[in-house]
């Protein structure tokens, strides 16, 4: 081997040495600022989806508001509703007939405490009352005399 055969690898050696050093530097930075945009991106669109989600669950609350009309029959002593006893909760106009030959009224009561009265009626009259009814049990009575322990009152319940 020569003298000038030994110069010309080492120099080549070099030079790929300095090429191989400046391509590792140039791709590890453009790797870097990738990632940083993409996490940005990220957080900002999980923000929009709580805020959407609330403003959903407001608009179903204000869907229902109609009034629900309902027939309760009186007798000497009994009280008959035209649905049946299970109703479901809102707002309920109440039309009661007397059909029998004693005063009577409706009340109702939830929990023990009356929230909605008839007027007295007399035999063979009728009356309405408005109430709105929470899921719950309720009775419906006639407060008149010992009318209730005679056979009066029905257990409603509330869905
Ligand atoms: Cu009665």
């Amino acid at each position: 081997m020569s003298l000038s055969q030994v110069r010309r690898r080492g120099a080549a050696l070099t030079l790929a040495l300095a090429l191989g050093a400046l391509t590792a530097c140039g791709s590890s930075d453009s790797s870097s600022s990738a990632a940083t945009t993409t996490a940005g991106t990220t957080s900002s669109s999980a923000a929009d989806t709580s805020a959407s989600a609330g403003t959903s669950a407001s608009a179903s609350d204000s869907g229902a508001a109609a009034t629900t009309a309902i027939t309760a029959t009186e007798a000497d002593f009994s009280i008959k509703l035209d649905g049946g006893n299970d109703l479901k909760a809102g707002e309920y106009t109440i039309n009661v007939t007397n059909t029998g030959n004693a005063t009577h009224d409706l009340v109702v009561e939830q929990n023990g405490k009356d929230i909605a009265k008839s007027d007295t009626l007399r035999p063979g009259s009728s009356g309405s009352l408005s109430v709105t009814l929470q899921p719950g049990s309720y009775v419906f009575y006639c407060s008149i005399g010992n009318h209730r322990a005679m056979g009066m009152e029905v257990n409603v319940t509330v869905s």
